[in-house]
């Protein structure tokens, strides 16, 4: 039987993924969806036949859902969580898992208190074959131990409500949480170097930033977060190690040569970039939800990704270098 899904926030994400879970994956459907604005609610739900609500907890108690994907803004999915916790439903949470490291403790100690394993969040740059292969060439040991990473995350341009903190929060948590499952590490510090800004930004945001990241064992990570680079979607993965480099594969485009240039086009999008990834991601939740487990990033990964982020925004003001402390893991949530 189709596991039956309740998407909450219709915008440019909840889109897609409504979208991939009705028509694309195996195994689920959408049934219903939710969103604050009545009107975008009930746009979505016509165009798959769903139900429209305009508050999460509605959608989360119909019987037609048994799990729930989260696609609302960072700020709304602390609350969205917690009530499909509450109501034992498993629960798929677009990045960040919350904004704070202390509302994601939340959302681990209910998960806890619930006995059931429920919440996945949205890292899916674990699932993309770029970072995979980078990964299993680490893992091999054939290049020595990692020594530092050098990346970027480039994005063509963002709207105008968004500011300095959410370059750490909605960009480079992708970054936060995929690198140190890249090298098998944990942070111990980070450091925001701010240069001087493009001239296509505005007051309330600092474009670009050099994000530095310290693991435990010694890993150096530098991310350039660059959210108004104008040229494209851009996102670079360089692992040093003992015996060798490994750059992430580009997207494959064809080489054309025209007019005394040779030149190969880029993505402009996130949309497109990880397409392949959202797929596998959400194609593995629905056959795991279906079975009761969570086998992806779960809600202490997305603590960690927090923990990390809240150093980081706070080194963002401070200029110093921040420690970053975790804790241990709790039992529930090792393997
Ligand atoms: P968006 O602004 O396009 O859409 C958000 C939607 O949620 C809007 O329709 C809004 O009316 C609705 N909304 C606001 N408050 C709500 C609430 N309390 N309950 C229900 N709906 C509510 O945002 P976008 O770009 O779709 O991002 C949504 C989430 O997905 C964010 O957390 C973002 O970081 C994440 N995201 C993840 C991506 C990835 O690559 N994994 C890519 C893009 C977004
Ligand atoms: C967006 O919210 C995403 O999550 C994309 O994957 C990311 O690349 C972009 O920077 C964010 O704004």
């Amino acid at each position: 039987m189709d596991l039956r899904i309740g998407v909450i926030g219709t915008g440019a994400i909840g889109k897609e993924h409504m979208e991939r879970l009705y028509n694309k994956l195996a195994g689920c459907t959408v049934t219903a969806v939710s969103d604050v604005s009545e009107e975008a609610a009930k746009a979505a739900a016509a165009r798959i036949c769903a139900k429209a609500y305009t508050d999460s907890k509605s959608l989360i108690s119909d019987p037609d859902v048994d799990a729930v994907v989260v696609t609302s803004p960072g700020f709304a999915h602390k609350e969205a969580v917690l009530q499909a916790v509450a109501a034992g439903k498993p629960v798929f949470c677009e990045k960040p898992l919350a904004t704070t490291a202390a509302d994601c403790k939340e959302i681990v100690d209910a998960e806890i208190a619930s006995g059931k394993h429920l919440v996945q969040v949205g890292f899916m740059r674990r699932y993309d074959k770029g970072y995979r292969q980078i990964k299993k060439m680490i893992d091999s040991g054939e290049y020595g131990l990692p020594l530092m990473l050098h990346c970027a995350h480039r994005n063509p341009e963002v709207g105008t409500n968004y500011n300095t903190p959410m370059a750490v929060h909605d960009t480079a948590i992708h970054e936060i949480d995929c690198l140190h499952w890249l090298v098998d590490d944990q942070y111990v510090s980070a450091q925001v170097i701010i240069p001087r800004s493009t001239r296509h930004t505005h007051s309330e945001l600092k474009d670009p930033q050099i994000m530095r990241l310290t693991t435990e064992r010694g890993v150096e990570i530098d991310v350039e977060v660059f959210v108004n680079c104008k040229f494209g979607y851009d996102i670079q993965c360089e692992a040093v190690c003992e015996e060798g480099v490994i750059r992430m594969a580009e997207p494959s485009f064809p080489t054309v040569r025209k007019d005394a240039m040779r030149s190969v086009a880029l993505e402009t999008d996130w949309k497109q970039r990880f397409i392949d990834a959202y797929d596998v991601e959400l194609q593995e939740w629905v056959n795991s939800a279906k079975k009761g487990e969570v086998n992806g990033p779960t809600a202490w990964d997305g603590y960690l990704a927090a923990v990390a982020a809240d150093a980081l925004v706070k080194a963002q003001t401070s200029g110093a270098v921040e420690k970053i402390q975790t804790g241990a893991c709790p039992a529930f949530y090792q393997k």
